[in-house]
């Protein structure tokens, strides 16, 4: 457990933002909803020394560990890995990782589009429109079909609430036991074979640890039924996608849906691009919209500066 640092001062604290891509609209509306702060944007941080808060999706390695009077660092995404795989990530600094109700909609709304899609066949009708084919494929019903989670978190359970009314057969994987109505629940290692040979659409939601990374290599995607899609909105690694390439070619897994690749952006040369039975999406599942983040971020800040430590700091020794 990290220490609540003495934060109990009336200075009023320093903040540094990160954001990458809509920054400037960052830093906007982090200065509405804290006005008594002093917003910092990046590149323009300053004195790194004065900064009380790094708030960050993808900083460059390094950059946290030279800001020396932390306090904590909150993570934009859900997902920490593209922090704490900074070898100089301050590890002894509360990380408080991104829970939010606009990113569990966008989750629970892109999945659902990703397997109702790959369900109703359209990246085949897609293929038959380029060439003209009037070529109508069998339907299947939902109650027929199995889609399995990996990750029942608060990502994973969202898209299972989601997919219900439609109608499929659910089940989710988790690190701890859980009990969820509606869904077949499978925990650990020694559940992952029965899980995976009940799955039609599997949705991959797991964080990038030491223990997902990999994960799904070629023996494991192999335990798939014949004919079963995957929809890694994950993080790339836990895909062996170069190991899902011959169970592709093979007609064992019959769809890729990546919205998230080992090397980001995707590199142009990359067969998965041109692949007749993969869909690419640019890692744009669910964003972190600072319409709804922003507040989190600041009553988070606010309960340190009281002396207190926010929920969602993230366990390092679990890597998520
Ligand atoms: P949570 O931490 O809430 O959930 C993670 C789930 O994975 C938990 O159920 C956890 O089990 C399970 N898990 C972790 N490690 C293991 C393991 N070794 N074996 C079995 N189960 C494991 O995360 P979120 O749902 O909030 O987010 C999931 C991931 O989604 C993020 O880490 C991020 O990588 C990705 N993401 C992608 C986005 C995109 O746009 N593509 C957007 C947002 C997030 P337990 O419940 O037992 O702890
Ligand atoms: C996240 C992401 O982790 O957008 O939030 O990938």
């Amino acid at each position: 457990m990290t220490q609540p640092a003495d934060t109990t001062t009336s200075k009023p604290p320093i903040v540094a933002l990160h954001a990458g891509g809509s920054s400037e609209k960052w830093g906007r509306l982090f200065k509405e909803a804290m006005p008594e702060a002093e917003v910092r944007n990046w590149p323009e941080w300053g004195n790194r020394d004065e900064i009380d808060y790094a708030v960050a999706w993808k900083p460059p390695f390094g950059l946290l560990k030279s800001c020396t009077n932390l306090k904590a660092v909150f993570s934009l995404g859900a997902g920490v890995d593209q922090l704490i795989t900074d070898p100089d990530f301050p590890r002894h600094l509360p990380l408080v990782r991104m829970i939010d109700s606009g990113l569990e909609e966008g989750m629970a709304e892109f999945v659902t589009l990703a397997v109702l899609s790959i369900h109703r066949d359209l990246p085949a009708y897609r293929l038959s429109q380029n060439s003209r084919e009037w070529e109508p494929l069998e339907q299947r019903l939902t109650r027929d079909s199995r889609v399995g989670i990996l990750g029942l978190g608060k990502l994973g359970t969202g898209v299972a609430t989601a997919l219900s009314p439609f109608g499929f057969k659910l089940s989710g994987w988790s690190r701890s036991p859980k009990v969820v109505d509606g869904i077949e629940c499978y925990t650990g290692e020694e559940e992952l074979p029965a899980f995976l040979s009940n799955v039609d659409y599997l949705v991959v939601l797991l964080p990038l640890t030491d223990e997902t990374r990999g994960l799904l290599d070629g023996i494991r995607l192999a335990m798939l039924p014949k004919g079963a899609a995957v929809v890694n909105v994950a993080r790339g690694p836990i895909l062996q996608i170069e190991e899902a390439l011959p169970l592709l070619q093979n007609g064992h897994l019959s769809h890729l849906w990546l919205d998230v690749h080992h090397v980001e952006p995707l590199p142009q040369d990359h067969w998965s691009w041109a692949h007749d039975k993969v869909t690419i999406t640019p890692h744009v599942a669910a964003a972190t919209l600072p319409e709804t983040a922003c507040g989190i971020i600041v009553s988070g800040i606010r309960e340190f500066e009281q002396g207190r430590e926010p929920a969602n700091i993230v366990d390092l020794s679990k890597g998520y």
